[in-house]
This record gives C-alpha cells, sequence and structure tokens, in this order.
C-alpha cells in the first residue's frame, strides 16, 4: 500500500490556524437552537471562525467545566452562551474562564425568558457575563465581534460596513413612510 504524505508542517500550523475557532457557541439544550442559530448566522456573515456546541450547567456539568478551563488554550476568544429557565450556563462557564463570556437568555419557560434573564444578569462581583436582550443571540454574536474587533482591524472594517447597511435600512424605511399622504 502506498504510504501518505505528509503534510509541510508550516501548511499543516497555516490549516490549523484556519479552522481554529475565535468564537465558541454554547447553549444548554438543542431546544435552544432556535433562538442561538442566530449567533452563528451573524458570524457566518462576518466570516469569523466558530464552533457551535451543545452543554448543559445541569446536565453535563463537568463537560461544562472542561470545556470552560480548556476554551482560552484551544484558540477561542470569546464565549457566547444561551440558557433557558434557571440558566446557570454562562455564569458557570464565567466561573471557570478569564474569556469574555456573553449571556443570551432564551424564552422557553411560562415566565418569557425572564427567568432565564434574571439567572444571567445577576451575577455576583467578580465574575462578570455581559447580557443581551431576551432572545437576542444575534446581538451576542455583533458584541462578540466588537469585543475581537479591539485588536482585528478586519473585523473593524466589517463592523463599519454592517453599521453603514443598518442606516441605510433605516433611511430607506423613513423615506417610504414619510411621503405626504
Ligand atoms: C436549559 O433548559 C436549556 O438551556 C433549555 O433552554 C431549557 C430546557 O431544555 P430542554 O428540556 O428543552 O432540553 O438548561
Amino acid at each position: 500500500m502506498a504510504k501518505k504524505k505528509k503534510r509541510p508542517k508550516k501548511l499543516q500550523i497555516k490549516r490549523l490556524k484556519r479552522i481554529k475557532p475565535l468564537i465558541g457557541i454554547v447553549m444548554g439544550s438543542d431546544s435552544d437552537l432556535r433562538v442561538m442559530q442566530a449567533a452563528s448566522d451573524i458570524l457566518k456573515e462576518f466570516d469569523v471562525r466558530h464552533e457551535v456546541r451543545i452543554i448543559s450547567a445541569h446536565r453535563t456539568p463537568e463537560a461544562m467545566l472542561q470545556y470552560a478551563t480548556e476554551a482560552y488554550d484551544r484558540g477561542l476568544r470569546v464565549l457566547i452562551a444561551g440558557a433557558g429557565g434557571a440558566a446557570h450556563l454562562p455564569g458557570m462557564i464565567a466561573s471557570a474562564t478569564v474569556l469574555p463570556v456573553i449571556g443570551v437568555p432564551v424564552n422557553i419557560t411560562k415566565l418569557d425568558g425572564l427567568d432565564a434573564f434574571l439567572s444571567i444578569v445577576q451575577m455576583p462581583k467578580g465574575v462578570p457575563v455581559a447580557t443581551v436582550a431576551i432572545d437576542n443571540a444575534a446581538n451576542a454574536a455583533l458584541l462578540a465581534l466588537r469585543i475581537l474587533g479591539a485588536t482585528d482591524e478586519k473585523i473593524v472594517k466589517k463592523l463599519n460596513a454592517f453599521k453603514k447597511t443598518q442606516v441605510k435600512k433605516v433611511r430607506s424605511a423613513d423615506k417610504l413612510l414619510s411621503r405626504p399622504s
């Protein structure tokens, strides 16, 4: 059998760099995906490497701790964590890493997401979690991009282009509505 050719080391490193995710999107259950998908969609739009994982603070606590403690060494630089109900995932992840953690309260119970929102936003002093609005996973991704943008000009350029698109959208909506009738 012919031997497989080894890839030159430089190329291997280049390839690894390309596939190593910078942002981790984690959620407590696959039932959160209908909300959390928006974060991944934004990161895809910005062409920023990310991974999506299902890890539960209550059902798989060991996996959650392992994920959080290894995140920095794996190359991740911002974590987005979404959960509903007694949403402990963002806070517990933040307790085991010094990476910035952005929490997304997911509306999954009869309390319309207020339960998750309060669980995530009321972190004790010393363990910060940035909390976005209920179900607003898109904003979590945009905030993650702004954090990375502090040291990445390419991302800042894309964020500025995104901002311009928003301005255009509002202006054209205004133009349509403000026509005298
Ligand atoms: C939380 O419990 C999850 O983040 C999810 O929002 C909620 C319900 O999970 P499932 O019962 O749908 O798996 O931990």
